[in-house]
């Protein structure tokens, strides 16, 4: 932030009341050496930060109205979030992310990390909370991004949807090659306490054991087409007794015409209750988007077919399939619609509320 230039200080100083003759200015010079002092500084405090720091506000709200069988229907002022994005100097970025859930009901700081890249061959160290470099969906998720309403089952229910972590992660890029490679290694907390009732919910900030958890994803990509593979694993009790693996296999094709994106994830989790046992996880997903109009306005028409078992165990209605169809508008910049019609459908017997849901979202950026 700049102080006042020293000039327009002096000339403030010096203006005469508009309802006085003019008369040659008085100008107290132990009083201007004092202010000028003063705003000197505040150009350089002295106890942390950097005059050359430059600061990107940027962020996001959206509004759902959501229509479903069997719920409550009604607005839902799902997501407001700030992000900062940080240049402190040549080799060191930072990002800090607030998210303000459902009206304010849920506040998360999603991403708070440092950037660090002191080589010139895409390497950069990432120290903090940040995303888990586990699959793709983490990388468009963001409502003005994403060109459906709802997200895919299994990154809710098998992976616990934003899967922020705190710890270290390095990211090695090959970029301005063809094939272009990159992979991303991560040692973080690890997931926590209610890992096998609730995958959410077990996000932690603080660790409740002694082990780490290792996460990555390797990926290529050749011309339109790009994949990968993610995994991670750790032990989520207290005793550093019950483990769990995640694998993910992701794929995308980017064309003139349409836009696939596929991603197929399964897990394992040790079972407390049953010592030595444990149960699977797993879901795919394929999501098509068409865009109509390109130019001005964005105008474009989704579709996605979800698949997710929740738990290997038992085959009941949380066992289900869904599929999702709706178009995405962009009518003026920084301003999107979206309207998604999803059918689930349970795939073995059981007490699953039908969930044919309506929704319609407006997504301001800025
Ligand atoms: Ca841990
Ligand atoms: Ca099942």
């Amino acid at each position: 932030m700049n102080a006042l230039h020293p000039l327009i200080a002096v000339g403030l100083l010096a203006l005469p009341s508009p309802a006085q003759e003019p008369t040659p200015p008085k100008t107290d010079t132990t009083l201007v050496d004092s202010i000028l002092g003063e705003l000197g500084e505040l150009e350089a405090p002295v106890e942390y930060g950097s005059q050359d720091s430059f600061i990107g506000i940027h962020g996001f709200f959206d509004l759902v109205y959501r229509n479903g069988e069997n719920q409550n229907a009604g607005f839902d002022l799902h997501h407001a979030n700030l992000l900062l994005d940080v240049a402190v100097s040549q080799d060191a970025d930072a990002r800090i992310e607030f998210e303000w859930e459902h009206g304010g009901n849920a506040v998360e700081t999603d991403q708070i990390y440092l950037d660090y890249h002191p080589f010139a061959n895409n390497t950069s160290f990432l120290m903090g909370r940040f995303y888990t470099p586990f699959g793709v969906e983490r990388r468009v998720w963001y409502p003005p991004v994403s060109k459906t309403v709802t997200r895919p089952l299994v990154f809710r229910e098998v992976v616990p949807g934003n899967w922020y972590e705190t710890g270290a992660m390095v990211v090695w890029k090959d970029q301005d090659k063809d094939p272009m490679f990159q992979v991303e290694a991560a040692l973080t907390n690890g997931l926590g306490a209610s890992l096998d009732t609730n995958p959410r919910t077990a996000r932690q900030s603080t660790d409740n054991n002694q082990g780490l958890m290792f996460s990555g994803r390797a990926g290529m990509e050749i011309d339109a087409v790009g994949g990968g593979f993610s995994w991670a694993s750790g032990n989520y009790d207290g005793d550093d007794q019950n483990a769990f693996r995640y694998l993910g296999v992701d794929v995308g094709i980017e064309l003139e015409v349409a836009s696939l994106n596929a991603e197929w994830v399964s897990s394992t989790v040790d079972t407390p209750l049953a010592p030595g046992g444990s149960f699977d996880r797993d879901g795919w997903y394929v999501q098509v988007y068409c865009p109509v109009l390109k130019e001005e306005q964005e105008f474009g028409l989704f579709t996605r077919f979800d698949r997710v078992d929740p738990d290997s165990r038992v085959a009941d209605a949380n066992d289900r399939n869904a599929t999702s169809l709706g178009l995405r508008w962009v009518p003026s910049s920084q301003v999107t619609f979206k309207m998604e019609y999803q059918k689930v459908n349970p795939t073995a017997q059981g007490n699953w509320p039908g969930q044919d849901l309506f929704a319609l979202q407006v997504v301001l950026d800025f």
